[in-house]
């Protein structure tokens, strides 16, 4: 299958990669986008040769966040029915080979929720870590707050959502964000000697060990997730939505009105 917005390939016969490929917009997440990665995740999960799968970016980005342009005119409606936006972000979750987040540059937003929907991060030493919302108007969407927390601890977590400051790979593996860094040449090959060492092992006990350690995150986060995405859907229908991603885009400061 041809892709426009990722490229796909297969190392060694055994481990998949998939890479994120929009450069001019730091690899934001659209529709289109994430609708390819699903399947490309799935088509690397049903495929009896491949053992574990690597997700990564570019040097300058990983992902720099759901697409702006793209959400700045949606409605409250628009989300809520799910047509946009947050209909194709759940993909990931049901792949059950392991699935190794390669993070250089700028994780944010959505990118560091996807990063983080990943079984671990391996990061370059330019990496950083952020949910930046809070700057546009919104919070995160695909289970960032609810998923930080879970790797960081509440205080960090709850510095990066209400402050968004960013945090870099040093700071992200003291805090446990991040299983390894690496410098930014070395990141490539790091992972893909993780990979090929998962798929060397049992397909079958991979999979249960994945699904093991998974267990014991799982609890309650469900519905955490749902109550995030009714309040990230509820905040399109508020002024301050439209004017911080409009400010964005046209480059200002943003005039909130806390509407
Ligand atoms: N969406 C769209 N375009 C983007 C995004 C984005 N998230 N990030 C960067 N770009 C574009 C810029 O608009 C710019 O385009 P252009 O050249 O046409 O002006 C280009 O990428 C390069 O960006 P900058 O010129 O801004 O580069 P800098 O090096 O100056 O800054 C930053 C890099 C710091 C990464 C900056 O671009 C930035 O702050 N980006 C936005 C980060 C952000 O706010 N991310 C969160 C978005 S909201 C979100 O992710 C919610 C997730 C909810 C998911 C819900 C699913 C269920």
């Amino acid at each position: 299958m041809s892709y426009e917005n990722i490229e796909v390939r297969v190392e060694a016969e055994k481990v998949g990669i998939v890479t994120l490929n929009r450069p001019k917009a730091l690899n934001a997440l659209n529709d289109a986008l994430m609708t390819e990665l699903g399947q490309a995740l799935k088509a690397f999960d049903a495929d009896p040769a491949i053992g574990c799968i690597i997700l990564t970016g570019s040097e300058r980005a990983f992902a720099a966040g759901a697409d702006i342009a793209a959400m700045a005119k949606y409605s409250f409606q628009d989300v809520y029915k799910g047509e946009y936006i947050t209909r194709n972000w759940e993909t990931i979750r049901q792949i059950r080979k392991p699935v190794i987040a390669a993070v250089s540059g700028f994780a944010l937003g959505g990118g560091c929720e996807l990063a983080m929907m990943c079984d671990f991060i391996i990061a370059a030493d330019n990496a950083k870590f952020g949910q930046p919302e809070i700057k546009i108007g919104v919070i995160p969407g695909a289970g960032g707050t609810q998923r930080l927390p879970r790797a960081v601890g509440k205080s960090k977590a709850m510095d990066m959502a209400l402050t968004a400051r960013m945090m870099d790979a040093t700071e992200a593996e003291r805090a446990g964000l991040v299983s390894r860094i690496v410098p930014y040449e070395k990141l490539a090959e790091e992972a893909l000697g993780a990979a090929l060492t998962i798929a060397s092992f049992s397909q079958i006990a991979v999979m249960a060990a994945k699904e093991s350690v998974n267990r014991a995150f799982e609890g309650g986060l469900s519905d955490g997730v749902m109550f995030e995405r009714r309040l990230f859907h509820a905040l399109f229908a508020t002024a301050d939505q439209k004017e911080g991603m409009d400010a964005f885009l046209t480059k200002r400061t943003p005039d909130f009105k806390n509407e």
